[in-house]
């Protein structure tokens, strides 16, 4: 049997209870158990957005919300299944506790190959010309600086203004066919460069919808669809084709 690869994003868990929530860290917990029962080799990136907002404070590390989370990536670390995560724009700020729950995790894209395939995986914000602005913002607070500053904040206001930041930048989940369009074309673009660079998939996650191209030679885009509480979905290499599942 083939190793797999599992891939998904934008789970955006939350730090607050609710019954949405609920709803879907049951989906998740059913799809780590899923994985672990298989009983094959396997690897599970997150492309990122896994939490709704992530600054490491004791206060948040210990929300119960979160740990629950991080438990589940414990219990594959457990049965010796690699756990990967790519930084996404409302989960970037990870430190040495986030870590510890994953084999490895990236701030920056990210290139796999498994069975002479090669995956670049990002998380898929600020590709788009008109994220000029955003590229500069995402490049200030992910700075070191701005991170030493802002663990300097006592925590409730750390996470008011991480909060009001993750609020502002909402990804683009209602999008009109226009819009989406146009997006579109610029990912495939943005992934025609990656697949000269020898790329042969481009995964990504952030616009919360679901888009696939394939091009004549064979290269392709995935654009992974959230995860809510009424489904979560995912995509599966299984060593030859890339599968799209959900729960
Ligand atoms: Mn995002």
């Amino acid at each position: 049997m083939n190793e797999k690869i599992y891939f998904f994003a934008d789970v955006h868990f939350k730090g607050t209870s609710s019954e949405e929530e609920e709803k879907k860290f049951l989906k998740f917990q059913h799809f780590i158990k899923q994985i672990i029962q298989n009983n094959i080799k396997c690897s599970v990136y997150v492309i990122g957005d896994l939490f709704d907002y992530y600054f490491e404070k004791k206060t948040l590390i210990a929300n119960k919300n979160y740990k629950r989370v991080f438990l589940e990536f414990d219990k594959l670390k457990k049965h010796n299944i690699q756990s990967y995560f790519i930084a996404g724009n409302h989960d970037f700020w990870i430190g040495k506790e986030f870590k510890k729950h994953f084999t490895d995790c990236f701030l920056e894209d990210h290139i796999i190959t498994k069975n002479n395939i090669n995956f670049y995986l990002t998380h898929g914000d600020g590709i788009l010309s008109w994220d000029r602005k955003y590229r500069i913002f995402k490049k200030i607070i992910r700075s070191r600086i701005f991170i030493i500053l802002y663990s300097l904040l006592p925590g409730f206001i750390a996470t008011k203004v991480g909060k009001t930041i993750s609020e502002k930048r909402k990804d683009s989940h209602k999008l009109d066919n226009q819009v989406l369009g146009k997006i579109q074309l610029e990912l495939k673009e943005f992934s025609a460069k990656k697949w000269q660079e020898g790329n042969d998939w481009v995964i990504m996650g952030h616009y919360h919808h679901l888009f696939q191209f394939s091009n004549n030679n064979g290269n392709g885009l995935l654009i992974l669809d959230d995860c809510d509480e009424n489904q979560f979905n995912y995509a599966v290499f299984d060593g030859k084709n890339l599968l799209l599942e959900k729960i």
